[in-house]
């Protein structure tokens, strides 16, 4: 059996979330620092978005479009931030996808990832959260098994 690679997957969530630096550390690629201006395709339909998809309502068919053919979403939601930034509704358009709820930036200094869970539950989405942090490693790793438990084994 061989399941190494993560495959169909899209990261979406609010400006500065954290999307970015942490599709870098799950695909091992150089940083790709920076504001998303627009969808950017890895190999194996990993997609990054940028935050204006989700949080900007006129871009928000742009987002449709890019998670419509893909079978797990990731919406990273940082562990500062006051509110819920995102609309959840929109990714429950589809039937039948994943959806992981990560809370990113554990380590921030104004951090408070109580209320991040509580966020994350008043708008529908399905635990268990993976609290995330770029400076642990553990924390990444541990995102990155379940995503590839989500994923059919490919047989050799
Ligand atoms: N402290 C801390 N900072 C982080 C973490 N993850 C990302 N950052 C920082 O947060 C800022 C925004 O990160 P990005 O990954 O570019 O955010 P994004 O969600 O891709 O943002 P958009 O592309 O604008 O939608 C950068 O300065 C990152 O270095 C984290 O786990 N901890
Ligand atoms: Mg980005």
């Amino acid at each position: 059996m061989k399941n190494k690679n993560l495959d169909s997957v899209v990261f979406v969530g609010e400006v500065d979330a954290g999307k970015s630096a942490l599709v870098d550390q799950l695909i091992s690629q150089d940083a790709n620092t920076g504001k998303t201006q627009a969808p950017i395709y890895y190999p194996g339909k990993v997609i990054d978005t940028p935050g204006e998809f989700i949080v900007n309502r006129a871009l928000n068919g742009a987002l449709l479009t890019t998670i419509c053919n893909v079978k797990t979403i990731v919406l990273v939601h940082p562990a500062d931030a006051k509110n819920f930034s995102s609309s959840s509704g929109l990714l429950r358009v589809y039937p039948n996808k994943n959806i992981v709820g990560v809370i990113s930036k554990v380590d921030a200094s104004n951090a408070d990832v109580d209320r991040a869970v509580k966020l994350l539950r008043q708008n529908g989405i399905p635990e268990p959260y993976f609290k995330t942090s770029i400076f642990d490693q553990a924390s990444i790793d541990r995102l990155s098994h379940y995503l590839l438990s989500l994923q059919q084994p490919v047989l050799e």
